[in-house]
């Protein structure tokens, strides 16, 4: 079965807008993606059964003829569709913008199309355009309103991409589907409802370069201030995306925006119960603000327009939590660390740091390689209660550590805020430093990318993962600081997306401290944690390294065979080693 999930356009290729157009979405960071469509009405199942994969997909996986899918239009009528309901639980939540389906891969306009007929006020028995009370409740209740618009994948448009059930391939033309698909209905929805935050496109799978180009053009044309996601391929997006759910293994570099499931499926899926808790939704949401990304979180409504009351209520807990602590995410910038940390994240504003802690800590809290001079540390929630810390240099490495002493701290589940104030704009130790846990984790934004030939082939990609390790003469390699000598063990940690092939059986070397492991990648464990739930965090272990003094330390990882086997490799990954990171922890 092919499960799309779409990744990138990678990273900007184009310059920031001049005006400073992305100001607003990076003040929000967390908006509300709804997914609604005729897909909502067989929730899954078609003719009884239910059909693999998201709910949005039932007309490609099930390969349901153009003639019977579009029938559910004459069961469509949502009675309990309300706009301002949807928009003010967005509010509750702290979101600040919502992108909804103008159009998905099936082709159907859940709004007033003149371009075409199939469309929710022509097809359907309600003949309404939800889009005309949803505009006017975002300008009501102050959110940004967004449109996602599928502008490749089509499957009711013989020209469109990837219906090959009903039409001929070979008579596919792409240009044919923009002209009386695409731009008119850009057009529509770019000039009935107002000023648009942005448009929300998906899946670039075949169009051309000059397609996508043509596409932004007439977006910006329309509404020059108004968005273009990443995903409207070739680069030429105003953001980038990383693939649907994913979790950097650190700091993202540019504008980015991870969009997600609260359970498993977009749109909605009545055998769909799998929902994440309002824990994990929060420590996300703050992991992605850490590394400097948006959280676009998604609802699917039913076919009578009802918002999952488990939805809505993960949502509110979420707001819960921002009410109290929304000023140490929304408007943040990201950790000036590029990586995470075992107890929690870290988000910036100006000469603040908040740290998120993620479990309750120990009365002494230590921070490694923090080089400005604290000024003060309050808890966010209660700025009344500071608590004393020290800044020292640890001698035989330099590092700079900063203690706090949290005692009093109320601890409150599942995140809280600590508020470190400085001297001035913060600035750390460039190099990966021990933990003060006594953990080094090696991630591939901080590697370096060497080999032996003229130019490395590999690279780590904009969302901080290997990409394209084919050549055995490419490595990685990393600078770190050890300030504990002894003896630790070193474990390689590789991933997938989790409903496409793991590839593994690669014979790695890792040479450090003048001891080479050689191992072959296998499932040795399966790491616990928030990535893992889409890309299982497999850990293959490497055996024991010997730090013999505090100092800095050079690793480097190989691979002496590479197995690239074709089955493998998918329409996103080129089925070779997808890198997460290495852990040293000491041994024993
Ligand atoms: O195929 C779509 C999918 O249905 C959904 O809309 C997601 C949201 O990011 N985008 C595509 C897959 O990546």
């Amino acid at each position: 079965m092919l499960a799309l999930d779409m990744p990138l356009a990678k990273r900007r290729s184009r310059p920031a807008p001049g005006r400073d157009d992305l100001a607003w979405w990076r003040e929000a960071r967390f908006g509300l993606f709804i997914h609604w469509g005729l897909y909502a009405v067989p929730a899954g199942f078609w003719k009884g059964r239910p059909v693999a994969y998201a709910g949005e997909w039932i007309m490609y996986h099930g390969k349901i003829p153009f003639a019977d899918y579009s029938r559910l239009a004459e069961r469509f009528h949502p009675r309990h569709w309300d706009p301002a309901a949807v928009v003010r639980l967005a509010k509750q939540a702290g979101m600040g913008y919502l992108v909804i389906t103008a159009k998905h891969h099936d082709g159907f306009a859940m709004y007033h199309s003149k371009a075409s007929r199939y469309n929710v006020v022509d097809a359907t028995p309600w003949h309404h355009d939800p889009m005309v009370g949803l505009a006017r409740e975002c300008r009501r209740q102050g959110i940004r309103l967004c449109f996602y618009y599928s502008q490749d994948l089509d499957w009711q448009h013989p020209d469109g991409a990837w219906n090959t059930w009903d039409y001929r391939k070979e008579d596919k033309d792409p240009a044919r589907y923009l002209r009386e698909k695409v731009f008119p209905q850009l057009t529509e929805i770019l000039t009935r409802y107002g000023p648009l935050g942005m448009i929300w496109f998906d899946t670039p799978l075949t169009l051309s370069r000059e397609h996508s180009a043509a596409i932004r053009s007439l977006v910006k044309r329309l509404q020059p201030r108004c968005l273009v996601s990443g995903r409207i391929g070739h680069g030429l997006g105003d953001y980038s995306l990383p693939r649907d759910n994913f979790l950097p293994p650190g700091r993202f570099e540019g504008d980015w925006e991870t969009c997600a499931t609260l359970n498993h499926t977009w749109g909605y899926r009545k055998d769909d119960h799998q929902w994440k808790s309002a824990s994990n939704l929060i420590t996300t949401l703050v992991d992605l603000a850490s590394k400097g990304a948006n959280y676009l979180l998604n609802i699917g409504p039913d076919a009578d327009g009802r918002v999952p009351p488990a939805s809505a209520a993960r949502l509110r807990a979420i707001g819960a939590w921002l009410r109290v602590n929304g000023g140490a995410v929304r408007g943040t910038l990201p950790s000036p660390f590029r990586n995470g940390f075992e107890w929690g994240r870290i988000t910036t504003r100006g000469r603040t740091l908040f740290f998120h802690l993620f479990g309750k800590p120990g009365r002494y809290f230590r921070l490694h390689g923090l080089r400005t001079r604290v000024t003060g540390v309050r808890a966010f929630a209660d700025p009344g209660r500071e608590f004393p810390f020290r800044q020292a240099v640890e001698p035989a490495t330099g590092t700079p550590i900063l203690a706090i002493d949290l005692k009093g701290l109320r601890w409150t589940s599942p995140v809280t805020v600590v508020a470190v104030h400085l001297a001035a704009a913060p600035e750390v130790e460039p190099l990966t430093l021990q933990q003060p846990d006594d953990s080094v984790t090696l991630i591939g934004p901080m590697a370096r990318v060497g080999t032996k030939a003229r130019k490395p082939a590999m690279r780590i990609g904009g969302s901080g993962m290997s990409e394209n390790w084919r050549n055995t003469a490419d490595y990685l390699e990393w600078r770190f600081t050890v300030i504990k000598p002894g003896a630790y063990d070193a474990t390689v940690v590789t991933t997938h997306q989790h409903l496409e092939p793991w590839s593994g059986g690669h014979t790695l070397r890792l040479e450090c401290a003048g001891r080479a492991l050689r191992r072959v990648t296998r499932r040795d464990a399966l790491l616990p944690g928030l990535r893992s739930a889409y890309y299982p965090q497999i850990a293959t272990r490497f055996g024991r390294l010997e730090f013999p003094r505090p100092g800095n330390y050079t690793l480097r990882l190989r691979a002496d065979r590479l197995n690239l086997l074709k089955k493998n490799k998918t329409f996103f990954s080129d089925g070779g080693i997808q890198f997460s990171e290495i852990q040293l922890k000491p041994h024993g």
